[in-house]
């Protein structure tokens, strides 16, 4: 049995008040069928769950967006990216639709859609809480891998590998039509930003993650502190006092709970860890958007369901869900 929370937010008027975008989109990475993922979830019970269950007054235009008029038919690689110009175009609508919702004090849930997609939906936060509260957002990154490559340290090319390096700064672009239009005030800081899970880095992204001096913790960091003491130090690292995105990828989570992921890796958090995390930046009311991704129903036909109830369950506690 659920109940509605009563937690007040910190940086909303409204604690029921949520915007709910939904991204068909794959082209941040090569495997097909992650851009099913949001229809899956939907179907799976998840906006009744939001309004029943958990009291939320849910505005959703009712379309899983696929972008597809805004994909352009020749896409050639750039800086070694692949598909530069659709992601660059999708994650600015993208961050648009988010900016409507955040702009009129709505907590935001983004389902993706692989990870790339973040680009738009932590843009859209970030520009829209500095307009309205004149605060920069924490980020916190919940993944096997860290995304956060710039397009010349990346061996893939694949854009989900890279969103943090766009939001940060670290890569920029001056063509408009390849991330040029990421302005500052869409941008967030390394300060700011915090990693869970973390357990396939490239070599790159370690040099960055330590020239930058960014708060990471990885999977031995868990086993050594344990979920809870990790939980206590990333909060603690953001302090209470700013508005946070939580960006969750479901390959964070071990593929014994999550297989139906594009890039899976062993070695990852239990369903309760994953949740854990989850009901902790609940507990703080500071988060203010939320987005689920890399859920592929498509891959391991025969655990997409457990797949899809774990980014459910994951979904629920950041939004006040609790045990008891
Ligand atoms: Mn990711």
């Amino acid at each position: 049995m659920t109940s509605a929370p009563t937690l007040q937010p910190k940086f909303l008027p409204r604690r029921d008040d949520l915007g709910l975008v939904a991204v068909g989109f794959s082209g941040g990475q090569c495997k097909a069928g992650v851009d099913a993922a949001p229809m899956a979830l939907i179907e799976s019970g998840l906006i009744d769950q939001l309004k029943n269950d958990l009291d939320f007054d849910v505005t959703y235009d009712g379309q899983v967006h696929s972008y597809s008029e805004m994909i352009p038919a020749d896409d050639p690689d750039h800086r070694g990216m692949k598909k530069p110009r659709a992601v660059s175009a999708v994650t600015k609508a993208l961050s648009e639709q988010v900016y409507e919702h955040a702009s009129k004090g709505r907590f935001v849930l983004t389902l993706g859609g692989d990870h790339s997609i973040a680009i738009g939906s932590i843009g859209g936060t970030a520009k829209a809480i500095r307009e309205r509260l004149g605060r920069e957002i924490a980020v916190i990154w919940v993944d096997a891998h860290a995304d956060i490559n710039t397009p010349e340290t990346s061996d893939s090319g694949n854009i989900h590998g890279m969103p943090v390096a766009f939001l940060a700064g670290l890569a920029k672009e001056e063509r408009e039509d390849i991330f040029g239009w990421i302005q500052d005030d869409q941008r967030i800081s390394t300060k700011k930003l915090v990693y869970i899970g973390l357990r396939d880095i490239d070599r790159g992204e370690k040099k960055i993650l330590k020239e930058n001096g960014i708060r990471a913790f990885s999977m031995h960091d868990i086993d050594r502190h344990g979920i809870g003491r990790v939980m206590d130090m990333a909060l603690g690292w953001i302090g209470t006092d700013t508005p946070i995105h939580l960006s969750f990828d479901i390959d964070a989570l071990d593929p014994q709970w999550a297989p139906s992921t594009g890039t899976a890796v062993r070695g990852g958090l239990t369903l309760r860890e994953g949740d854990f995390i989850a009901e902790c930046v609940a507990e703080t009311g500071s988060l203010v958007a939320l987005d689920l991704v890399e859920v592929n129903p498509a891959l391991d036909e025969e655990g997409a369901y457990e797949t899809i109830r774990a980014g459910c369950s994951i979904i629920r506690c950041a939004l006040g869900d609790t045990l008891l």
